[in-house]
């Protein structure tokens, strides 16, 4: 646990996750990439205590909604995302769940308790879940109902995010809902968001003695929360799908590492240190990711480092339920999704990779096609379920391309690798990379196996120094951004 008066310094982020968190930082070739398995309490052996076998909540949500008669079905086989033969670190068999409610089918409630049973979970992760489960309920309303509420919802707030970017009120409200769902599990240590300048400790700045409820607080969290509330949202004027991307990494037992505090960062207080220090980890380091798509429907899907589940919002019952019992991404896809208008100023060798796409100059022959909203969960989410690949790489402009390591490319990687895909910069795994602060950048080529391992063949053969040497230096952590 942290405490106020806890003194952490921070390295250079290279070393920062040997010292804090005792990972291996060491470089990880893309082209021998595993899907990352965190270890978790099944891997360790242990158990955690606690829930039965069918929690209170899932009985009283079967029972209040016996009216409801379809019980989600299976997707069928080969529909999209559909599971194939998984073994090692799968997702667990909603089969072998006992006494499922025929009128709701595996609620996410139902799903955590046994992921809980098993020792996949602890009661903790079940706790920041719920909070998710809940805040995205409220966001994916405020979403959809977005165009009713007061015009002004939809405008310009007036103030500027800390990326630069103008800041809409949806952005803010989200981030609030999400924020406050979270604090209130006393489960988190850290959160971070895209909408705040730093991480923040879970209890601080927020009245820890009471609730308005009467209830304490307490700040005993061992986990970190990293999430975009909102992501895509200058697309929500439009109605064009948005999304919330969360990660949860598990904060250091070592907390009391000593390393050196990079000027930049030395004006912070002892909670702001340790705050930051809990929350820059690599990828690699993350029990669990996912990611809630506001679209048609509302899609919550995610990975407990056992495979990938999709849940689908049920907005009768106001419950989430099991839709895609396992995730897989197919090896290869027929889609590419990038904004092509950048196309001449990126990397040589991913111009070049896409042109043969383009032209059926490539392994497979097939022409492939391009599909692009703009909004990173819509496009990785058709790309999970259909196959090919999302990217967003460096350019001559944006030399660590556009989106955020800590809370979109690295839970997108997580997922995507535990669905069977590959996540890289060009060069190098993302997973691997340390972060170095808050809202860096990364390039990000992600999808198929065979799509991305195509792509970075082109980068393998490249000779530019610089870019070769960009992708060594954020492995090691020594990029700036
Ligand atoms: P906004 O949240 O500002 O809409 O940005 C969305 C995003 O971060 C990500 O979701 C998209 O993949 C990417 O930016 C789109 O960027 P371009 O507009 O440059 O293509």
């Amino acid at each position: 646990m942290r405490s106020s008066d806890r003194s952490r310094t921070i390295a250079a982020a290279g070393v920062l996750g040997a010292l804090v968190h005792g990972y291996d930082t060491s470089f990880t070739s893309p082209s021998t990439l595993q899907a990352h398995i965190p270890r978790t309490q099944a891997q360790s052996g242990a158990r955690s205590s606690g829930l039965g076998v069918m929690g209170a909540g899932a009985v009283a949500a079967c029972a209040a909604t016996a009216a409801a008669v379809v019980r989600p079905g299976r997707p069928a086989k080969g529909s999209p995302g559909r599971h194939v033969g998984r073994t090692a670190a799968s997702a667990l068999n909603p089969d072998n769940f006992s006494d499922v409610c025929d009128q709701t089918g595996v609620t996410l409630n139902r799903y955590m308790i046994e992921a809980n049973r098993q020792g996949v979970v602890d009661t903790d992760i079940l706790s920041v879940m719920n909070s998710i489960r809940e805040a995205t309920k409220v966001i994916s309303k405020l979403v959809n109902t977005a165009p009713l509420a007061q015009a002004e919802l939809l405008g310009l707030e007036g103030a500027i995010n800390v990326q630069g970017e103008d800041q809409k009120k949806l952005d803010v409200i989200t981030n609030d809902v999400l924020k406050k769902a979270l604090r209130y599990t006393g489960k988190l240590g850290t959160m971070a968001s895209e909408e705040e300048d730093m991480p923040v400790s879970a209890a601080l700045s927020l009245d820890l003695e009471t609730t308005a409820s009467g209830t304490v607080l307490s700040d005993t969290g061992k986990y970190v929360c990293v999430f975009d509330p909102l992501d895509g949202s200058s697309n929500v004027d439009a109605g064009i799908a948005v999304g919330t991307i969360f990660g949860i990494f598990k904060e250091s037992e070592e907390s009391n590492a000593v390393c050196d505090l990079p000027a930049n960062i030395k004006d912070l207080d002892g909670d702001q240190v340790s705050c930051l220090a809990a929350t820059l980890q690599p990828g690699k380091a993350l029990v669990a990711a996912g990611y809630v798509l506001y679209s048609c429907s509302t899609e919550l899907v995610f990975t407990l480092g056992r495979g990938v589940v999709g849940f689908t919002l049920d907005s009768s019952i106001g419950e989430y339920v099991l839709t895609r019992p396992s995730i897989e991404i197919p090896s290869r896809g027929k889609i590419y999704s990038c904004n092509e208008a950048n196309m001449e100023n990126w990397d040589e060798p991913f111009q070049q990779y896409i042109k043969d796409i383009q032209t059926g100059n490539c392994e497979t022959k097939n022409k492939y096609s391009l599909r692009y909203i703009g909004s990173m969960v819509g496009d990785v989410h058709r790309t999970l379920l259909y196959g090919g690949l999302f990217a967003y790489p460096a350019d001559t402009k944006n030399k660590d391309g556009k989106l955020r390591l800590l809370y979109e490319a690295a839970p997108m990687s997580f997922l995507l690798e535990q669905a069977g895909g590959l996540a890289i910069t060009g060069h190098s795994r993302v997973m691997d990379i340390p972060p170095v602060s808050v809202h860096q950048r990364v390039p990000i080529i992600l999808g198929s196996k065979d799509d991305v391992e195509e792509c970075k063949k082109y980068y393998e053969k490249c000779d530019d120094p610089k870019l070769k040497e960009r992708c060594a230096n954020r492995l090691k952590g020594l990029v700036t951004a």
